[in-house]
């Protein structure tokens, strides 16, 4: 109390005040992620300290918080010479490389070695000089002897301290290194904003980093909030490893990533760079490896250098998960559908450790979207299971045009609305044959059906739709490449041992537009056999929780179509489809529920499969038909429509007393 009197009388006193309570919550915000304050809380401390500063100009100095943004903007960047080299690291590819590094290490040091694993950020080195505890100059690497001199750009980066109680044993004037980046999240924020404003998207964070920090205006640096980790101190003061550095950093206020670990052999090293492996995905951050350092000083003293690079760290990379390559062709692949995907054929580029050859965009709006085009110089990324995509195309052209003629049998290709898809519309064209059986066998889970084996069948004549797949015999596969006496006998009963799926993978075989597993699924459950889906009229499809308008039309024109006969067919080679419902009797044959709202003592998929199994129908929405509407709390427009048509309501308790005991 008597300081804030004392302050509201002496300016002077209450900027310091103020001003360490502004660092201690941007530090608790930006390098802690741990707010103390709301927003609101910190711009009004803040805008009391921006109006005592423009009161009294003497009282301002350079350290102050409200310097961030702003600050004297160069026009070109001054050279500056490091005051020791910044130090580049030797790369590790892979396991036995890492063994290496291990091998060499301890054959100079011995073999009780401590290992500071940490993650290697792929941003842009720095480094910030203090003196007296303010920072006095920050340069990017350049090449490592001489940098540029970026201080006013990154005075605006909120986790740069701009001044700091040195810790204990520190000289006046020491260095801080470690890594500027541009989180991934802002990244693509920032992507949105340009694509919003029809500018070209950035290729990746860490080049747009190294742009953000090289900018004229340091407020366009700071518009770009940008984010740090460091990780060396120069001189170490009384510390004695890499790891007692971090945290007399982290102590400082500076941010040191949390992900590092002493690791005492090779083995934990690999399984922790495994583990971020893995997890790379995790960290609003991209990483390109771990930065694997000797821990001991003493260790890391007599291992010393080779030309640039310590002896005593290595960098254990990532496969990278972005290449640039040059597109050679843009070809169409004809699907089940007819749907025409063009797929631009590139150059091999080895991408997150697979080659990439073709990568496939979703039609010719996006194509254009992305102006990709024979010849074009293209970034691809491929990360963990993602199919590769085209992120940046160099020189982008809009213009490709699909073909009026579909590339496999020469039919006609239009664009139906509201699709933006195109299609090929000849049902008998040879590329939708193969691809509505390679759908259906993938889907019955008939294994030994690949595009080598169905292209034979078709060409010879004795495939034409999947009915016919349950006719062959093993004497005709004998016949075909690849077979012999005993994989046609395995493939024969192969397929026959798939005749009795459930309802709702028949009807995802059948490859009926738009209908993947989850409608199929759906579809399954709200009618008894596939002769109830088959005959169901639009208004029945539509009133399945989940089936739009379009769908509808879609399905019920499929079974209009040759897909009824398909069904037809199937149906009279001996296939039988399991519905969900059982056929015998129950408590509750005859009877159909729909479950609204949350149900607290039973699950709603349990206390459906409970409904089925006593003989009733679980339905996914309500209608005249619905016998009784369960529901719990949070019911909404099926509970309206039940109470509109005047149908039987319980709650969870009534439901349960219905059951038997
Ligand atoms: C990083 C990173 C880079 C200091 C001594 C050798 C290299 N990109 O995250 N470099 C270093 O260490 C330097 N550590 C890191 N974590």
């Amino acid at each position: 109390m008597t300081k804030r009197k004392k302050s509201a009388v002496d300016p002077a006193v209450r900027v310091e005040e103020l001003r360490d309570v502004i660092r201690r919550h941007e530090h608790a915000y930006y390098v802690l992620d741990q707010p103390e304050v709301s927003d609101a809380e910190y711009d009004a401390i803040f805008k009391e300290l921006r109006q005592i500063e423009e009161d009294r100009p003497d009282l301002l100095t350079p350290d102050s918080p409200t310097q961030r943004v702003g600050g004297e903007a160069s026009d070109q960047f001054a050279k500056v010479r490091h005051r020791s080299p910044m130090l580049s690291l030797q790369n590790a590819f892979d396991e036995s490389e890492i063994r290496g590094f291990d091998k060499r290490v301890r054959a100079a040091v011995g073999d009780k070695v401590i290992y500071c694993a940490e993650l290697k950020i792929d941003g842009l080195a720095i480094s910030l000089t203090y003196a007296k505890g303010r920072l006095q100059r920050a340069a990017t690497r350049g090449d490592g002897t001489i940098g540029e001199d970026v201080t006013a750009n990154l005075r605006t980066i909120r986790s740069v301290p701009l001044a700091v109680t040195p810790a204990k044993g520190l000289p006046d004037l020491f260095e801080v290194r470690g890594e500027v980046y541009f989180p991934i999240a802002g990244f693509e924020k920032l992507n949105r904003e340009m694509e919003a404003a029809g500018k070209p998207r950035f290729v990746n964070p860490r080049n747009t980093a190294a742009g953000s920090v090289r900018q004229i205006d340091p407020n366009v640096t700071a518009s770009r909030n940008l984010q740090t980790f460091m990780y060396t101190l120069d001189p170490a003061g009384p510390a004695r490893s890499q790891w007692d550095v971090l945290n007399a950093l982290a102590a400082m206020g500076f941010r040191v990533n949390k992900n590092r670990r002493r690791l005492h052999s090779i083995d934990e090293v690999i399984e922790y760079h495994a583990e971020w492996q893995r997890r790379r995905h995790e960290l609003e951050y991209e990483i390109d490896g771990m930065v694997v350092k000797v821990d001991g000083f003493a260790q890391q003293l007599e291992l010393g250098f080779v030309a640039r690079s310590p002896r005593w760290a290595i960098a254990f990379k990532y496969a990278p998960e972005q290449a640039e390559t040059e597109v050679e062709e843009i070809a169409c692949y004809v699907g089940r559908t007819g749907v025409l995907t063009p797929v631009a054929h590139v150059k091999p580029v080895v991408v997150g450790g697979v080659t990439i050859r073709n990568v496939t965009m979703h039609n010719e709006a996006q194509v254009n979207e992305k102006g990709v085009y024979v010849g074009a110089r293209v970034v691809i990324h491929r990360a963990g299971d993602v199919i590769p995509e085209i992120v940046s195309v160099k020189d982008p052209k809009p213009g490709w045009k699909m073909p009026s003629k579909c590339p496999v049998c020469g039919g006609e290709v239009v664009r139906e609305e509201p699709y933006i898809a195109h299609r090929c519309i000849n049902p008998f064209c040879g590329a939708q044959r193969l691809e509505r059986l390679r759908h259906f066998a993938a889907a019955m889970d008939i294994e030994g059906l690949g595009h080598a084996t169905l292209t034979q069948l078709i060409d010879r004549r004795m495939v034409e739709d999947p009915s016919d797949l349950y006719r062959l015999s093993r004497e005709q596969l004998v016949e075909l490449d690849g077979f012999a006496d005993k994989s046609a006998q395995n493939l024969v009963e192969r397929i026959a041992a798939s005749n009795r799926p459930e309802l709702g993978r028949f009807v995802y075989a059948l490859g009926i537009p738009q209908v993947g597993w989850a409608t199929a699924d759906l579809l399954a459950s709200d009618f008894a056999s596939i002769e109830e889906v088959r005959d169901a009229t639009e208004e029945d499809l539509k009133r399945v929780d989940g089936v739009g308008p379009n769908m509808a039309r879609e399905v019920r024109m499929y079974f209009q179509g040759p897909g009824g006969e398909l069904v037809e067919k199937l149906l009279a080679v001996g296939i039988e489809p399991r519905g969900v419902e059982p056929v015998g009797d129950g408590p509750f044959s005859g009877k159909t529920f729909v479950f609204t709202g949350t149900l607290e003592t039973i699950s709603r998929t349990d206390a459906e499969a409970l409904v089925r199994k006593l003989g009733g129908k679980a339905a996914g929405s309500v209608s005249a038909k619905t016998d009784y509407v369960v529901a719990g709390p949070g019911a909404g427009s099926k509970l309206e429509k039940a109470q509109k048509l005047k149908l039987n309501v319980l709650d969870e308790a009534q439901f349960k007393a219905l059951l038997p005991k």
